[in-house]
């Protein structure tokens, strides 16, 4: 049985099954460079978070439409259903779609077609985050975040995601201010492949709310503590880990020392058509891996409602 949760950190994008790919772009017309999904899937044998990156963008191509998006998002909220998943915070990356000419409309208005119906058909609450692409300009998120105006009542907070290294938080600052001023909450992308300093840069220049992996922060003690004492919640992704190389094997996973350290952690799947496994796969690959008790996986479910965009009644109802 699955433990009730809340999914926290997942790119929309990132659950394109090689499957409704090849579907997707048959319908659309679009070619792929590989020939059979099993052909796809080999494709999936990367060595650190920019390999990734590249076959992930060039995907995309798949997604035109809105209908696209509402089939994307609907098959991702199936599955998690069928693992445990509650409610769903789920990050989308609008510029790269408006870099190869889909309007930010079709996509916001696409996902939210299957978001619309997915407490009733799923029982899982929703929302959306919107993320910046780091390794693009700071005017290039400013536009982004003029662009989603209109459908800003259906954008929770915004994100910051992409290629880590050399993109420190504070390129975004002026974006950060823009989104809080429009009511828009902050999480960011830190501590993945970066460094300790890019964990203190999202808390202390853009403000975050939580931070998405701050794996590396276990590098830095007094960054450590600052997150403890104020909570802050992070949305650790372990077979992501592992698959980009941000560590060697499950087994070395930090999760455990994090949680004896006090920090409060969850356990997302990043992006679970690349890295082997959606959110209940990824609690049962950690359970065996690390030899995590009951109670241990118990209180990672229940920090997921903690650190969640949840108020309180949402919050009973999702529990
Ligand atoms: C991502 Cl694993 C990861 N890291 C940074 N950005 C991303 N976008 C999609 N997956
Ligand atoms: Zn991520």
């Amino acid at each position: 049985m699955h433990l009730p949760k809340a999914e926290l950190h997942l790119h929309i994008e990132g659950t394109l099954e090689p499957e409704l790919a090849f579907e997707l772009a048959e319908r659309g017309g679009v070619q792929l460079p590989y020939a059979t999904t099993e052909e796809l899937r080999r494709a999936y044998r990367f060595d650190d978070l920019q390999s990734f990156l590249d076959l992930y963008y060039a995907l995309m191509a798949v997604l035109r439409t809105e209908d696209d998006f509402d089939r994307l998002a609907d098959a991702y909220l199936a599955r998690a259903a069928g693992q445990g998943v509650r409610h769903a915070e789920i990050f989308f990356d609008p510029q790269a779609h408006t870099a190869r000419g889909v309007e930010i409309g079709t996509v916001v208005e696409g996902l939210a077609r299957a978001l619309d119906r997915s407490e009733e058909r799923y029982g899982i609450s929703t929302q959306l985050i919107m993320c910046f692409l780091r390794d693009r300009s700071a005017e290039s998120a400013l536009e982004t975040l003029e662009a989603a105006k209109p459908y800003l009542h259906r954008i929770a907070a915004v994100g910051l995601d992409s290629a880590e290294v050399g993109n420190p938080p504070s390129k975004f600052r002026e974006v950060y201010e823009a989104a809080a001023a429009l009511g828009l909450r902050k999480v960011a992308h830190a501590g993945e492949e970066g460094p300790p300093a890019y964990v203190w840069e999202a808390l202390d220049v853009l403000g975050v709310e939580r931070v998405d992996h701050g794996l590396r922060s276990m590098e830095d003690p007094e960054l450590v503590e600052r997150l403890v004492r104020d909570r802050v919640p992070l949305t650790l992704c372990p077979l992501s880990n592992v698959r980009l190389r941000a560590v060697d094997t499950l087994e070395e996973h930090p999760l455990k020392e994090m949680m004896e350290a006090g920090l409060l952690v969850t356990v997302n799947s990043d992006d679970p058509a690349y890295f082997g496994g959606y959110v209940g796969d990824t609690f049962h690959a950690v359970h065996e891996a690390l030899d995590l008790g009951r109670e241990q996986l118990r209180e990672i479910a229940r920090n997921s409602f903690l650190a969640a965009f949840l108020d309180h009644d949402e919050e009973r109802r999702a529990a």
